[in-house]
């Protein structure tokens, strides 16, 4: 498979295991597992064909590695920025570092100075641990601006936090007393 190919793979499964499952009439469970054979023969009839084998290297090659199958490789679920209402992929709390940074871009410094970081359209507000990440989840809206976060201090305060398999951190809000412009 040719790297355009696995993007367009890629892309398929963001859209089905976060957002819409229902696209292909795919289910997917609490934990957001689908059946790895249902999605294959599900994608196959409405037009997207891979195999189990493509699906593999899709999982391990992923920049971000966004999927992640279960032990036997029987399920398949997003590791993170699911829009689903009734999925939910993580449930330990996990204590932070003392500080992590967002990503954005200047015109949603106004609203979020006023409401603090929210979640908007996803289950979580996404934060990571280093400044080259933030930077790059803001380069997709425009120049980056990075807030850095006083999550040590969040997590005193009795916010929970979480960490996707693939490193991401999550919170359900960051209000603005905790964010350094
Ligand atoms: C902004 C990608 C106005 C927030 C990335 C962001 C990440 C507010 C946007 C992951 C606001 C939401 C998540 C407020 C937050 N007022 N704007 N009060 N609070 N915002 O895409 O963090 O490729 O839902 O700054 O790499 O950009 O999908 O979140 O700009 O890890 O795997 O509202 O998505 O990963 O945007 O990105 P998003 P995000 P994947």
């Amino acid at each position: 498979m040719n790297e355009k190919e696995t993007k367009r793979i890629s892309k398929f499964l963001s859209l089905l295991l976060r957002h819409q499952p229902d696209k292909i009439g795919l289910t997917l469970d609490k934990n957001g597992w689908a059946f790895v054979e249902e999605l294959i023969s599900k994608s196959k009839k409405s037009g997207t064909w891979f195999s189990m084998e493509d699906l593999e290297f899709v999982v391990k090659t992923n920049d971000k590695q966004r999927f992640a199958f279960n032990e036997d490789k029987t399920k398949i679920r997003a590791n993170q920025g699911h829009s689903l209402k009734n999925v939910e992929v993580l449930t330990e709390i996990k204590e932070p570092p003392t500080f992590l940074y967002h990503g954005t871009v200047a015109k949603f410094i106004s609203s979020i100075k006023e409401k603090g970081l929210q979640k908007m359209s996803r289950q979580h507000v996404h934060l990571s641990a280093d400044k080259e990440t933030a930077i790059k989840v803001a380069s997709r809206r425009g120049k980056p601006i990075i807030l850095t976060i006083r999550t040590g201090e969040m997590y005193r305060e009795k916010h929970p936090f979480f960490q996707s398999e693939n490193g991401v951190w999550l919170t359900d809000q960051v209000p603005t007393k905790y964010i350094e412009f």
